[in-house]
Parts: C-alpha cells; sequence; structure tokens
C-alpha cells in the first residue's frame, strides 16, 4: 500500500477521500492530490481505493479549477446592514466576524430566546453534517432547518426504514463493505437490481458508488429493471424500463407486489419468520391489479407482469430506490411498498440483496462488525448532540420543545432532528407561534436554485431578519441578498477529517481526508463552527483546539482515531449479513429487527400511531388529469426535474469553466412529438409556466422522455451576472423551483412536487435568453391553494383501528 504522503520530484503527493466542498454526498471517492508549491495542481484517481479504484468524475478533476477561482471567497467578509443586497463587503478577520455572530446570536437569546435563532443546512455535504450541532451546541436553538419542501430527501426513505426495518438504510450489495469486494467469500452478485426512480451513475447518492452497477452488469451479468419517466443511460442497459407518469408510482409498486404474489414468488419461510402483515399488505394489494395500474401509470399492462416475474424469479434480487420515492407525496406508500419488496424475497441483509447498516439513527454505534456497548462508551463522547446539549446547559428540554412544526408533524419530528419546514417558511411569514430574528446558513442557498419551492416567498420572509451569517465559498444569491457576516470554508483537500457512507446508517468503509493545502485564510466547517462555539459556551467547546480533537470525541466520527485512519487512508466496516439471526441489529441483542414486532413491518404500527394508513394506498398526484382537471387546459405537460448532472452538483459548480462548457444553459427535455406540435426546436429558449411562476430554459428535444411529460434541470442561476439585487446573479431566470408549491404533504409531512408538477410551454420569440429584459423575474400571481393536503384525501378507517 502507497503511503498516505510521498514526495515524487518537485510533488508532495496525497491520498485522501473526498467528501465537500464542492458539494458532493459522502461518497469518499478515493483521490491523489498533486501539491507543488502549496498549490494543487492535478487531481487523479486513487487505484488503491478499494471502491472507486482510479474512477473519479468531472467534479473532483476539475477540483484546482475551483480551489483556485478569481470568485472564491478566502477571507472573512462583513456588511452593515442597510448594505444588503449590494456588493458593499469589507474583509475582516476571522475574530471580529465571529464576534459579530456571537455578539448578535447573545443578544437574540436575552431578547427573545435562543428559539428565535434558526440555523439552515442542505444536502449531505462535511458542512451539513454539523447544523444540528451548530443549532443545538453553538446557539442552543431547536430550528435546524433542512429547507426543501416535506423535508423530500433522504428523510422520508429514512423514516420508512425506521418505522418498518427499525433503522439502518437499505443498499444494493456491491460488496462495498469487503476489502476483497468481488472476491469476497459468501458474496454473490444480484441476478436482478430494480433502479426505482434513482440514476446512480449520474448521481452517486449518499455514499452509493452508482459505477458499481455497471461494474455488476459486465462481470456478472446482472440484470436491471428501470422504473423512470426517461430512458436514462442505465435504461439503455436494461431488460425492462417502465416509463412511468411522474408520481403515479405507488400503483406501479403495488402492483409488482401483487403479481409477487399471484405467481407466488416469495420466500414463505423468511416471511412467516421475519415480517409481519403480509397478508394484510396482499389483500391490501388485490386493489391495484396490473391492469389497473397500467391504466393508471402509462405503462403496458403485459410489462409490468414480465418485469415484476423477472423480478420475482431472480435470486438474488436487490432494490435501488432513489429521491422519486421522496419527491411525492405518495412517497411514503411507495417506499413501503419498496421495502416489502426487498424484504418479501428474502433477500434483505443477505448476499447479493438488499445491505442493511448497523448504525442507529445516529450514525453512531458501528464499529468492526460489531456494535459498540453500552460499557464500552466513553464520558459523554457517544451522546448525541441532544444529550450534550441538554447536559451542559446549552438547551433545555423545554427549548427544544419549541421545535417549529414538530406539533403537527410529530413523525418527522420523531425521525428528523430539524423543523416541519414548510410549517418553518410559514412562521418566518407569520411572526407565529413565535418570531425568528436571526439565521446561519450552512452548506444551503434557500434564496437560490436548488433547496426550496417558492424561493420567491423565501426570499421576502429571511429579508426580514435582524442578522443573518453564512458559511460557504463563493457569494450566492442568499448570501448577497440577506447576510451580514461571511465565514470563508476550506475545500475538501484543506482540512482533515473522516467520510463514512450513508452518514453511518450502512456504513461501506471510512475514509481519510487528508489536508493537502491552505487557502487564505479558509477553515473547515467544524473549526468554523469552534470558533463561534468558544464565543458562545466555552465550557463546552474549549476542549477541542483542532478538528481532530472534534473528529475523534464523536463516535460516529472516531470508529479509529483519525491519526491512524488517516495512515490507512480507508478501512472497511466488514459488516456481517444476516444480522437479524444473530441479534446484531437490536441494541437488546435479541435476533430479529428493531421494530415493536421485531419483524419487517409490512403492516406498520408506527405509521398507525402517527395516524397515517398502515398499509400502502395509491393516491393520485397532487396536480394532474384527475384532481386539478380545470387547471390542464392551461398547463397541460406533466412536469419532472431534476435529474442530477455529473457536472453540477445542485446550485454548484456553475461558475468552473470545464464543468459548465459541458452544459452551457439549463435545458428542459421534451419529447419529439411534443415539440413539433408546439413549433419548438432544439436549443430554442422556452417559457415553463405553472400557477406559481414562471422562467426559461432551452429546449432539448429527445426521444427518451415520455411524451406528455417533460424534464427541467434545477439549480440554474449566473453566477457571471450582476449580483446585486433585483438580479441576484439571474436567481428568477431559470429557476424551476419558481414553480413550485410549499405544503403539499402527505399525512406524515413529507413529499413535494418536485418531480410531478404541471406546466405550460411555449417558446420565446427573438432572442430569448437569459438576458432578455423580458425575461427577469416574471412572476404570475401566486396562487397559494396548494394546501390541499393528502390528509383531507385519506382518513383513518376502521382498519386503522384493529390490529
Ligand atoms: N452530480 C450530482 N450528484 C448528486 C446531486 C447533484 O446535484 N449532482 N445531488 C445529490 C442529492 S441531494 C440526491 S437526493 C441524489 C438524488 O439522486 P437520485 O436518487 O439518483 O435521483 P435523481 O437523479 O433526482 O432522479 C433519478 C431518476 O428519477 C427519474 N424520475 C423523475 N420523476 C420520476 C417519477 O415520478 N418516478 C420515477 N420512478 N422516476 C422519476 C428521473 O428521470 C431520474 O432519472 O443525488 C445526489 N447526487
Ligand atoms: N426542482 C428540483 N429542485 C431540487 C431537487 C430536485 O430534484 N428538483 N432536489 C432537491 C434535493 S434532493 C436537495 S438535497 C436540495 C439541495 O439543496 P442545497 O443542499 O441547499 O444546495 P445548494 O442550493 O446548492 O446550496 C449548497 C451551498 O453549500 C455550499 N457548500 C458546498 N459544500 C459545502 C460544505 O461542505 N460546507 C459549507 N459550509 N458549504 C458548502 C455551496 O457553495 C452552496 O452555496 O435541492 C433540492 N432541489
Ligand atoms: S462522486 Fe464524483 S464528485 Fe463525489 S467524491 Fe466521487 S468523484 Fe468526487
Ligand atoms: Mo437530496
Amino acid at each position: 500500500m502507497t503511503e498516505w504522503k510521498r514526495q515524487e520530484g518537485e510533488e508532495t503527493i496525497f491520498r485522501t477521500c473526498a467528501w465537500s466542498p464542492p458539494g458532493c454526498h459522502p461518497v469518499g471517492c478515493g483521490l491523489q492530490v498533486h501539491v507543488k508549491d502549496g498549490k494543487v495542481v492535478k487531481v487523479e484517481g486513487d487505484p488503491e481505493h478499494p471502491i472507486t479504484k482510479g474512477s473519479l468524475c468531472t467534479r473532483c478533476l476539475a477540483l484546482p479549477e475551483y480551489i483556485y477561482h478569481p470568485d472564491r471567497i478566502t477571507h472573512p467578509l462583513k456588511r452593515a446592514r442597510e448594505d444588503r443586497g449590494k456588493d458593499k463587503w469589507e474583509q475582516c478577520t476571522w475574530d471580529e466576524a465571529t464576534d459579530l455572530i456571537a455578539q448578535n446570536a447573545k443578544e437574540v437569546t436575552e431578547k427573545y430566546g435562543a428559539e428565535a435563532i434558526c440555523v439552515f443546512g442542505g444536502t449531505g455535504r462535511e458542512g451539513n453534517n454539523w447544523y444540528p450541532q451548530w443549532a443545538n451546541l453553538v446557539f442552543g436553538t431547536p430550528n435546524s432547518v433542512y429547507a426543501q419542501a416535506g423535508w423530500s430527501c433522504y428523510g422520508p426513505r429514512m423514516t420508512n426504514t425506521a418505522f418498518m426495518i427499525g433503522g439502518g438504510y437499505p443498499e444494493i450489495d456491491y460488496a462495498q463493505k469487503f476489502e476483497d469486494r468481488y472476491e469476497h467469500e459468501g458474496w454473490v452478485a444480484p441476478e436482478c437490481i430494480l433502479i426505482w426512480g434513482k440514476e446512480p451513475l449520474r448521481s452517486n447518492p449518499d455514499g452509493l458508488y452508482g459505477h458499481a452497477v455497471i461494474e455488476m452488469v459486465r462481470q456478472f451479468g446482472t440484470k436491471l429493471i428501470c422504473v423512470d419517466p426517461r430512458v436514462t443511460w442505465l435504461g439503455t442497459r436494461s431488460e425492462e424500463v417502465l416509463q412511468l407518469r411522474p408520481g403515479t408510482d405507488t400503483a406501479l409498486a403495488m402492483a409488482f407486489i401483487y403479481v409477487m404474489a399471484h405467481d407466488d414468488l416469495v420466500d414463505h419461510d423468511f416471511i412467516d419468520k421475519w415480517c409481519y402483515g403480509y397478508e394484510q399488505l396482499i389483500e391490501r394489494v388485490q386493489d391495484m391489479p396490473p391492469a389497473k395500474a397500467a391504466e393508471i401509470c402509462g405503462v403496458p399492462e403485459e410489462q409490468i407482469w414480465r418485469a415484476a416475474r423477472l423480478y420475482g424469479n431472480a435470486k438474488p434480487s436487490s432494490v435501488a430506490w432513489g429521491l422519486a420515492v421522496d419527491e411525492n407525496p405518495n412517497g411514503t406508500q411507495l417506499g413501503q411498498c419498496l421495502i416489502a419488496l426487498m424484504a418479501i424475497t428474502g433477500f434483505i441483509d443477505a448476499p447479493g440483496g438488499t445491505t442493511l447498516g448497523m448504525g442507529d439513527d445516529q450514525g453512531n454505534v458501528v464499529r468492526d462488525g460489531g456494535s459498540i456497548s453500552a460499557d464500552e462508551k466513553v464520558d459523554d463522547a457517544t451522546d448525541s448532540t441532544l444529550e450534550l446539549a441538554f447536559k451542559n446547559g446549552i438547551m433545555t428540554e423545554e427549548t427544544w420543545g419549541r421545535r417549529i412544526g414538530i406539533d403537527k408533524y410529530p413523525a418527522m419530528g420523531s425521525i428528523l432532528w430539524t423543523v416541519m419546514p414548510d410549517e418553518f417558511l410559514k412562521a418566518l411569514e407569520t411572526e407565529k407561534p413565535y418570531k425568528i430574528h436571526m439565521a446561519h446558513f450552512i452548506s444551503s442557498n434557500p434564496i437560490g436554485t436548488a433547496i426550496s419551492a417558492e424561493p420567491q416567498r423565501w426570499y421576502e420572509a429571511l429579508k426580514k431578519l435582524d442578522f443573518c451569517c453564512a458559511a460557504d465559498l463563493f457569494m450566492n444569491p442568499t448570501t448577497m441578498a440577506c447576510c451580514d457576516v461571511f465565514l470563508p470554508i476550506a475545500t475538501t483537500v484543506e482540512h482533515d477529517g473522516m467520510v463514512v457512507t450513508h452518514y453511518g446508517l450502512n456504513s461501506s468503509f471510512y475514509g481519510a481526508q487528508n489536508k493537502c493545502v491552505q487557502v487564505g485564510e479558509c477553515k473547515s466547517d467544524v473549526e468554523a463552527m469552534m470558533a463561534v462555539g468558544k464565543k458562545m459556551y466555552p465550557d463546552f467547546w474549549n476542549r477541542f483546539e483542532t478538528q481532530t480533537d472534534y473528529d475523534n470525541f464523536h463516535v460516529m466520527r472516531s470508529w479509529l482515531p483519525y491519526e491512524e485512519l488517516r495512515e490507512k487512508v480507508t478501512v472497511m466496516s466488514n459488516e456481517p449479513y444476516f444480522k437479524y439471526e444473530v441479534g446484531k441489529l437490536r441494541p437488546d441483542g435479541q435476533v430479529g429487527f428493531p421494530t415493536s414486532t421485531g419483524r419487517v413491518e409490512l403492516y406498520s404500527y408506527m405509521y398507525e400511531q402517527f395516524g397515517e394508513n398502515p398499509l400502502p394506498y395509491y393516491e393520485d398526484p397532487a396536480y394532474g388529469p384527475e384532481r386539478t382537471p380545470e387547471l390542464m387546459e392551461k398547463y397541460p405537460f406533466i412536469l419532472t426535474t431534476g435529474a442530477r448532472k455529473q457536472e453540477f452538483f445542485h446550485s454548484e459548480h456553475k461558475q468552473v469553466p470545464s464543468l459548465r462548457q459541458i452544459t452551457p444553459y439549463p435545458q428542459i427535455d421534451l419529447n419529439p412529438a411534443d415539440a413539433a406540435r408546439l413549433g419548438i426546436e432544439e436549443d430554442d429558449w422556452v417559457e415553463i409556466a405553472s400557477p406559481y411562476g414562471a422562467v426559461r430554459q432551452r429546449a432539448h428535444v429527445v426521444p427518451t422522455i415520455k411524451e406528455g411529460v417533460c424534464h427541467a434541470m434545477h439549480g440554474w442561476w449566473y453566477p457571471e451576472e450582476d449580483g446585486e439585487e433585483p438580479n441576484l446573479f439571474g436567481n428568477w431566470k431559470s429557476n424551476i423551483n419558481v414553480l413550485m408549491p410549499n405544503s403539499v404533504n402527505g399525512v406524515m409531512g413529507f413529499g413535494n412536487t418536485f418531480k410531478q408538477m404541471i406546466c405550460s410551454l411555449k417558446k420565446v420569440e427573438g432572442e430569448g435568453g437569459p438576458n432578455d429584459p423580458d425575461s427577469t423575474g416574471i412572476f404570475l400571481e401566486p396562487s397559494r391553494q396548494a394546501e390541499f393536503t393528502y390528509q383531507q384525501v385519506w382518513r383513518p378507517t376502521d382498519e386503522t383501528q384493529q390490529a
């Protein structure tokens, strides 16, 4: 094994694992970073990395351009409150910047209580790992905010898993936990992978290394089934692509279970021993025979039978479930069906099936294939963030009880440590149940073009706050519009750290992030947090001097002391299969799954407890021909959005030349038949409108998208443009989320319309680009009628009361 740091001529070469910034999930891909005269000169893949074996995607290859980009902020900045929206930033010292943050936080806490502060975090970047700590341990507030309508990313799938299986996160098995990988004794390749609303080649989400799917297809003949309204790259290599109408997935998944039961393609032994509620589930799916699902989903009936049989006959089989599960108000039920499909085959936690992790929902019990027992707990190091906050007098339980929106959505509050986002937006606007005065943004840009639905509302609401600060790397619409202090953050190769897949919920390996260079005065997220923490609650925070102190303090992070991990670069988790048979899944050491029945709950007591139907049911999309027929005349297309592109991570990377040249403009995909009818040609600028607003993107006419459906890119702004208000880097021009409502949620609060809205399309005459003055900020009258939630459709039935 090559050393983690070596000298070759004038270059020092570091072996390290990537996380963020720039944006990525904890995939931990292996890098070799070449440094000359204190500067990164080249980044290449690390052939010795057990998972990625030398391959990298474009974003890591473009790291040098990102690190040394002229627009990158490398010193702390401050700005007078009256200059918000103007480019009137002044450089200041870290001491001054952190003083300003601490002073304001203390003032707000004294006057209104700590809950008047909120901390925004986005998706699983490293910085995002710390936003509950910033909230609960630095500011003592319960209000961490993940601002996506209906908390529609990973949270719903985690909740499905927690309620039905008891914890962890099911992932396809690509021998990712073992050093010898595909050679590992006992490992077998999945014979079939059902890929549902996910494109892992582009997204590598949450620690899944998507390229492994290609490896298994090539080396072991693994067959693929894709459920997707678009034919993706993997789709073209699949046995079946079920091109359904977006948002109708639950009908299709119920029909899959119907076929499995009809043909008796299930593992009765496993079901008898380890599943609860199979009979009720099968009775429920009798409502959804393939013929009915075919009609709802716009998929041939024959194909449903064929695909479900292919899946049901495969031994072993696996399921890759993606974001389309979360971004759907009926997605809780979809997730429920997909977990059932993983379990009734008997291939859950089995080789070549769907792996489970041993982490609890804090992600903190994994060690060397076994759990950390209570007597191994050292001081308060294994306490959760909340326990630490209470114990150290930083936050009281009473303050924790004021977390916004959780009274209305307790299911969400029981699994996730944040506010209920849609309710939080209302709280900002109405100042009820109380007024929020201060916000801190870490790895999230809610006025920008990714996380928020109706960003126009977030913009108005956030501008009112007394004090705002951010920890980021570039100016963006949020920092420009409302921040008073800006803390410059170090990239993944500029600080030490640790990365673990699935945030510890299902770890394949632990990787070291090894510091290679220092840029300006940038600090890591943890260092920035410690700097403010020391000024807020020194008794707690003064115990840490370096990021390594902090990492080693936390069990999830200190599975191996950082100093040892650095030398090894990666250490495999080696988690075994069939953990439920030997008591390795339950905290009490009993066999079975950590649910109340000890089994996989196909009939879910937890759902029932939170007022949700314990069994899956289908509901039509919130917007569409069934529920909003009158709107369809004006908005006849079904709109799905945000399928990932390898060159961008959400709103990021638009300023990196070699990445931007791959896709220089935002694109809306539409079918050639639709394009012909509308007189739209490739590259035409198109105005896309919904009842909430209108924006422009460029037409990409492709047969791979279903007729009547279009797909728009998310995350588009123009960092090369004027950043001052009102333009805000062209934030409103192509931002597809201007068209999306908040508050279209399922019973437990989850789901949004990002993947199943309605829209109209119109060719823009003339030049029509984003710089056409007519195209700036076209808002239609926002209609707030969206609050017809799914609760109004589904009501508890007698059946719910039984059991
Ligand atoms: N390069 C890159 N990687 C990323 C990200 C990024 O921005 N860029 N973002 C990260 C984040 S936060 C996440 S959550 C993951 C998400 O990653 P994935 O889970 O892979 O999700 P998406 O790429 O959004 O969408 C996957 C597929 O769902 C299809 N789809 C659209 N609507 C529907 C529908 O209604 N039903 C079904 N069945 N399919 C549908 C799309 O056509 C697309 O092919 O990616 C992560 N990785
Ligand atoms: N229409 C549509 N919209 C979507 C989606 C979709 O499918 N369709 N997907 C949604 C999903 S799943 C998600 S998760 C959200 C994501 O939304 P967000 O996670 O909020 O993404 P960004 O808006 O790109 O904001 C991230 C900011 O963090 C900064 N940053 C990156 N890495 C770090 C770091 O390690 N530390 C710090 N301090 N800052 C960092 C970046 O510079 C950027 O300004 O977007 C959602 N938006
Ligand atoms: S998935 Fe791509 S961007 Fe993310 S760490 Fe791996 S190579 Fe880098
Ligand atoms: Mo996400």
